[in-house]
């Protein structure tokens, strides 16, 4: 291949008489456009200098690609027409990054920074100069090159292990396929890994959720989050459709590298291809440090991308080495952590929305702002209590922040600007799903709809009465139960059982297939689905009580009050104090289930499950069949995983329980016996610290064989 005398200001990587010279040779010409083109990309993405403009770029793409195609001998994985490959299969493959990737130690404010400069000073007797750097609010990626060539790219992930999405991460525009020849020589072993942030342009992140909210999907909540979702695609063609970019700062091991610290690494990275961000100093005093944290503070609204703060680090790597790291962080970096930004605008009104578990949540509805990078046009009040506390009403003008790019929050009214007449906001009388009545238990903040036919809670009611450890409808997963609820065909739980087999065949599963038809449930999976409704109508009272989802009751309380009622007619007779001298019901739950059973919607759908055959009965615990009462007055606490019979903490306890003990969730004085499983954690040490007696596993098992604590313990 023809020497090529690079230089920055030249158009061309050769000379007019070498490219004629190539023209022949298709596999000359084929390689000069590879380079011409890494060149340009270079020029381009790197040093933001593009020498020629987009077409003629086009256009020499084409040429290669034609080329490529008309001689398949010269393919080559890292020409630059192989940045989008095929689809990526179900999983990722994990990664396991070799140095660690550290998160870094946060400075929240300016006597924080300063703090950590006076722990540099400390250590070295004067600042030691420090590389100040924009912080990229993107998502983390470890790139590695063999020879010069990318094989891998790898996602944080936790700091060890990462995924493997090296298809996605090439159609990145300013990732390098291949590093520029002139910076291989600093380069001390054939393979090395850099680091940087995938992020998204706000101006990106702007149209993406634009035409997410458009179709009625999802928008993400920041571009940090729409990098890390878009890096994670199984198809690499909507990752490139992402326009993500990145900036490069760090080198896994710096013993691969020829260069003394970071200002140099940063200036390699740029040499090598890698899109470096321009906003570096190399500061030597804290007032220089200072300086850059307020410039880059005053320039982020205008920056293209977001940041949040400023990472500032030690300089030299050998100074980093004497430094270290902490088990989280390295000791020779610190991210400033720029302060939330606030801003004001009108409260329109005040909305109530119902979660999955029938909890109803204040929102502010705001006349949309802009704070610290993105529109902000709603923000949870959380509750009641906290809307009194901000005293915010109606037609207030608000103030809003948000710290970074997490969940906007009101923090109050100005009141000044109140208007006349604006009244403290009232929680509905109704749920705004339904329209049943809502209740706030004493102890909870949250108000909640009682209804178990609220359409607001039906997915996840129905959801819980499938599971396994409920009715355990073998097959009714998530996606049919979305559709049997999105068609209209169920919403609560006794529907399940009017199902029949042909109509399921013809359920609507929301996709169309490759001739655009509506993909539907199938005759088999409908059969199975029935059969295993049928089979779930003679689950027992218990583990009907627990799948109807009465607030409190869960499986092992469900479990007491089905042994103690026998059936559901008597439970709902049950008055609030009968509900509350059960074992392991107090007052708390018993009025839960008193309420329960006084919802008329509620048991509406109760007798229509009766109707349908669905068993409601058990037998009663009958009392001369009860074990031997051996434990009673003794309290037990489990901790750890009882791997050798399998048995569940809940399990484990309730056999306890049958036998009189009580179970405790901590550890004190009063604790007659610890019972610790495999991996047993505090809990165990606390024991072992207040002399409790401990029994592992197999001293448990025998404990319930012959019902008493082995002699000594
Ligand atoms: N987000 C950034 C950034 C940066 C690394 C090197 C060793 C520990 C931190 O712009 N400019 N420089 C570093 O240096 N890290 C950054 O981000 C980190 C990555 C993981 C957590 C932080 O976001």
């Amino acid at each position: 291949m023809a020497k090529s005398h690079a230089n920055e200001d030249q158009i061309s990587l050769f000379g007019e008489q070498e490219l004629a010279e190539m023209a022949s040779d298709p596999a000359e010409r084929v390689t000069a456009l590879r380079r011409e083109i890494e060149h340009h990309t270079y020029l381009y993405y790197a040093l933001d200098a593009p020498a020629i403009s987009d077409a003629a770029f086009d256009s020499l793409m084409r040429e290669l690609r034609e080329l490529e195609d008309l001689h398949p001998e010269l393919a080559d994985p890292s020409s630059p027409t192989q940045r989008v490959g095929g689809f990526v299969g179900e999983q990722f493959s994990a990664v396991r990054h070799e140095k660690r990737m550290y998160s870094l130690d946060n400075a929240m404010d300016l006597d924080e920074l300063d703090a950590w400069i006076a722990r540099m000073v400390e250590a070295y007797g004067t600042m030691p100069p420090v590389c100040c750097e924009l912080k990229i609010d993107g998502s983390s990626i470890a790139l590695t090159y063999e020879d010069g060539v990318l094989v891998r790219a790898a996602t944080r992930g936790d700091g060890t292990t990462g995924e493997d999405v090296t298809a996605n991460v090439r159609t990145v525009r300013d990732v390098p396929l291949r590093l520029r020849e002139e910076a291989l020589g600093a380069i001390r072993a054939g393979s090395i890994e850099l680091r940087g942030e995938v992020y998204m342009p706000k101006a990106s992140f702007e149209k993406l959720n634009a035409a997410a909210e458009a179709n009625g999907k999802q928008a993400f909540a920041n571009p940090r989050n729409a990098a890390a979702g878009s890096l994670r695609q199984k198809d690499p063609k909507i990752t490139q459709g992402r326009d993500l970019s990145t900036f490069m700062y760090a080198v896994a091991d710096e013993a691969a590298l020829d260069a003394s610290g970071q200002w140099e690494l940063l200036q390699w990275l740029r040499d090598a291809g890698f899109h470096v961000n321009p906003d570096v100093a190399l500061c030597e005093t804290p007032e220089e440090v200072h300086a850059f944290c307020e410039k880059a503070l005053e320039r982020r609204g205008q920056l293209p991308y977001e940041i949040d703060g400023v990472v500032v680090k030690v300089n030299s790597f050998a100074q980093q080495a004497a430094l270290g790291f902490t088990a989280r962080a390295p000791r020779w970096a610190i991210a400033f952590k720029f302060p939330p930004e606030e801003k004001t605008t009108l409260l329109r009104d005040i909305t109530v929305q119902v979660g999955r578990t029938g909890a109803l949540t204040p929102v502010a509805e705001l006349e949309p702002v802009v704070v610290a990078g993105s529109t902000v046009a709603r923000a949870t009040l959380h509750n009641l209590d906290e809307v009194r506390r901000k005293d915010v009403r109606i037609g207030d003008t608000v103030i809003i922040r948000k710290a970074g790019d997490v969940i906007p929050e009101v923090l109050g009214a100005v009141e000044s600007l109140r208007p006349e007449g604006a009244q403290p906001w009232e929680m509905p009388a109704q749920c705004p799903s339904c329209g049943s009545g809502i209740i706030r238990e004493e102890g909870e903040v949250a108000f909640r709809c009682i209804s178990i036919d609220c359409p607001a809670q039906a997915l996840e009611r129905l959801e819980h009465w499938a599971s396994r450890g409920a009715m355990d409808i073998d097959g009714m997963g998530t996606e049919i139960i979305a559709r049997l609820v999105e068609s209209g065909r169920v919403s609560d739980v006794a529907d399940y059982y009017t199902l029949d087999e042909v109509e399921l065949s013809m359920l609507d599963m929301g996709r169309v297939n490759k001739e655009g038809e509506p993909i539907r449930l199938g005759a088999v999976m409908a059969k199975k689905l029935v059969a295993a409704i049928d089979a779930s109508r003679t689950r027992g009272l218990s583990r009907m009580l627990f799948g109807i989802g009465m607030r409190h009751v869960g499986k092992t309380t469900a479990e007491v009050l089905g042994a103690r009622f026998g059936s559901i007619r008597a439970l709902a007779a049950a008055t609030e104090e009968e509900l509350a001298e059960v074992e392991g019901v107090g007052p708390k739950i018993a009025h839960s289930i008193f309420v329960f059973m006084r919802t008329p919607d509620n048991m509406a759908v109760i007798d229509r499950l009766d109707k349908a055959g669905v068993v409601l009965e058990e037998a009663l615990s009958d009392p001369a069949e009860q074990l031997p009462q051996t434990l009673e007055g003794l309290t037990f606490v489990l901790t750890g995983s009882l791997t050798e019979s399998g048995m569940t903490r809940d399990e484990a306890g309730a056999k306890l329980k049958a036998r009189g003990a009580k179970v405790s969730g901590s550890v004190s004085k009063k604790t007659s016996c610890v019972i610790a499983g495999e991996a047993a954690g505090s809990k165990y040490d606390k024991a072992v610290a207040l002399g409790v007696p401990v029994l592992d596993e197999a001293g448990f098992l025998q404990l319930l064989e012959t019902g008493v604590l082995p002699e000594g313990l």
